[in-house]
């Protein structure tokens, strides 16, 4: 009856952020009031301990109020995608390798960090939540694939910020933002994967502070996206593949940067070509978040038109009747 209960709550309370209750999706309410009754409605996955593909179902889980919203920022607030319960069990994985001394700058422990990464309990943050179907919802119905493990981001608490006297409001500098790259043909081609999906784990970064909060820079998608495609043509990615605009000041104007105000359980959906950037950490706890990739599953095929295509939004299937010509 308790879980009937919490599933209630979250029925009522998954939605945009500022929108609490715009969601309310009835494919979604099914899944947690099977849940709650003891049913089984994990998605189908893989013996192998990374992200596997995930059964798809025919649910809408994104409103069109949201899904506008993704289209014209880049990025879409999702609450309370999973439980508080689910976000507490993550995060006991994730000081449980820190207290072997993983996640240090020197990477001393790669293997406890992976193994980590691996768990059952931090990739069930994107397997078992609304979030497959989000995703397929600007995708395409069963359109997706998942990175091959997910990232426990770190970002502890940085005393050089504060000596130098960055208070605790004010913005982090405008041009520190990157998109990510890759290697190989990824950098070649500067498409690594669709959507960054992040899942927040600690406390804390719902305040308006610097409190180490994904920091994006929203609509900087439609600027980027062209930008990068001359940068690759001439072959100006030079960098490791991991910063794609390389980390100066010299960097385009993409406006100012807006923190992301997550809860523990909350979600972050962010396009590819979205200015992002880990923010400034002032606040005593370290900021503990999750990040997943997602491509679509025919991602690898169409690298060469995404970069040569006009649209930002040539993957995103799921959308393309409200994208229209943009
Ligand atoms: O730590 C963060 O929130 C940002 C992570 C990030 O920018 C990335 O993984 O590309």
């Amino acid at each position: 009856m308790v879980d009937a209960v919490a599933w209630f709550t979250r029925y009522r309370s998954i939605g945009c952020q500022g929108n609490g209750l715009a969601s309310l999706q009835h494919a979604t309410s099914i899944r947690y009031f099977k849940r709650a009754l003891g049913g089984s409605t994990h998605p189908k996955i893989c013996a192998t301990p990374s992200l596997a593909v995930r059964k798809t179902t025919p649910t809408m889980v994104l409103t069109e109020e949201q899904k506008r919203s993704f289209i014209r920022d880049g990025y879409l607030v999702l609450r309370n995608v999973a439980t508080r319960e689910m976000a507490k069990d993550a995060l006991r994985v994730v000081d449980k390798a820190r207290a072997k001394g993983a996640f240090t700058e020197e990477d001393a422990l790669p293997d406890v960090k992976r193994e980590a990464e691996r768990a059952p309990e931090i990739y069930r943050m994107m397997t078992d939540t609304i979030l497959p179907e989000a995703c397929e919802d600007l995708i395409g119905k069963g359109k997706i694939k998942y990175g091959k493990n997910a990232q426990i981001a770190i970002r502890p608490t940085e005393e050089k910020f504060k000596e130098k006297g960055m208070t605790m409001t004010e913005n982090m500098p405008k041009h520190k933002w990157h998109i990510d790259g890759g290697k190989g043909k990824y950098r070649k081609t500067a498409s690594p994967f669709t959507l960054l999906v992040g899942v927040a784990l600690s406390e804390g970064q719902d305040i308006e502070e610097n409190r180490g909060q994904l920091n994006v820079w929203p609509g900087s998608h439609f600027k980027l996206h062209p930008l990068l495609r001359e940068r690759v043509q001439k072959d100006l990615v030079t960098d490791n593949g991991q910063n794609l605009f390389g980390y100066g000041p010299g960097k385009p104007d993409i406006g100012q940067p807006k923190r992301v105000l997550l809860r523990p359980g909350d979600a972050c959906i962010a396009h590819q070509r979205l200015g992002h950037s880990g923010g400034v950490n002032l606040h005593a706890d370290p900021r503990i978040q999750l990040y997943f990739r997602v491509s679509h599953k025919n991602h690898d095929d169409c690298l060469e038109q995404i970069l040569e295509g006009s649209s930002v939004f040539l993957e995103f299937e799921g959308i393309k009747e409200l994208v229209g010509n943009l």
